[in-house]
């Protein structure tokens, strides 16, 4: 088991600078919206320390993982820029020893969401959608929303991914689809 302070050193080292300057972005962006939602910062956090660790590694490699290890197999059939979401989550628990299945969970769905998203969940999903060094069409009305509604921003969030697929011609992966849809009944 790590301390958080030797989990900073080992993360940062698996990624290059400016990505890691992502990382601390969401981390501060994670806590602020843990205390203004009623969130456990203490866990957003660490989630969000976590979450691209694998973000970097080579694609055969997450690939080799997920097979390896019986990991959710239909991610397979996607983009792999989803992959390292649920790459990170194992190799969180194997082999830096995160216990914590919450926060493993954050860091497994940060990027599809998933029905029967956590506060948790939402927190470092949107966190990585608005932390200060993020610029993409339509951010900075999710950063508005999030000054007051987690769910109505995380909806916009997950609407501009979307939108951002749909223009490339990319496949959707369907739990990013059922995870935005969820919201929104929630929401009523
Ligand atoms: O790892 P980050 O860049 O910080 O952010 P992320 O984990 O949310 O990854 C988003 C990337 O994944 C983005 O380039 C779009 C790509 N992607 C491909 N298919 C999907 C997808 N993202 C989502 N949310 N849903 C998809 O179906
Ligand atoms: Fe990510
Ligand atoms: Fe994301
Ligand atoms: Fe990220």
């Amino acid at each position: 088991v790590y301390s958080r302070e030797e989990l900073l050193d080992i993360v940062a080292a698996q990624m290059p600078a400016k990505r890691w300057e992502h990382v601390k972005g969401v981390m501060e962006t994670s806590v602020i919206l843990a205390t203004r939602f009623g969130g456990d910062p203490v866990k957003a956090d660490l989630a969000a320390l976590l979450h691209d660790l694998a973000k970097f590694w080579p694609i055969e490699k997450q690939e080799a993982i997920m097979i390896d290890n019986g990991l959710n197999p239909e991610l397979l059939e996607y983009d792999k820029q989803l992959l390292h979401a649920e790459v990170g989550a194992f190799i969180a628990k194997r082999d830096y020893g995160v216990a914590d299945e919450e926060v493993l969970d954050a860091v497994r769905y940060h990027t599809s969401g998933r029905v029967g998203m956590t506060k948790l969940d939402k927190i470092v999903c949107l966190a990585d959608y608005i932390e200060p060094g993020r610029s993409f069409p339509g951010v900075d009305t999710i950063r508005e929303l999030a000054e007051h509604h987690l769910e109505e921003a995380l909806i916009a969030g997950f609407d501009s991914t979307i939108t951002f697929l749909l223009e490339k011609r990319k496949q959707i992966f369907p739990t990013t689809v059922l995870s935005r849809n969820d919201l929104i009944r929630q929401l009523g």
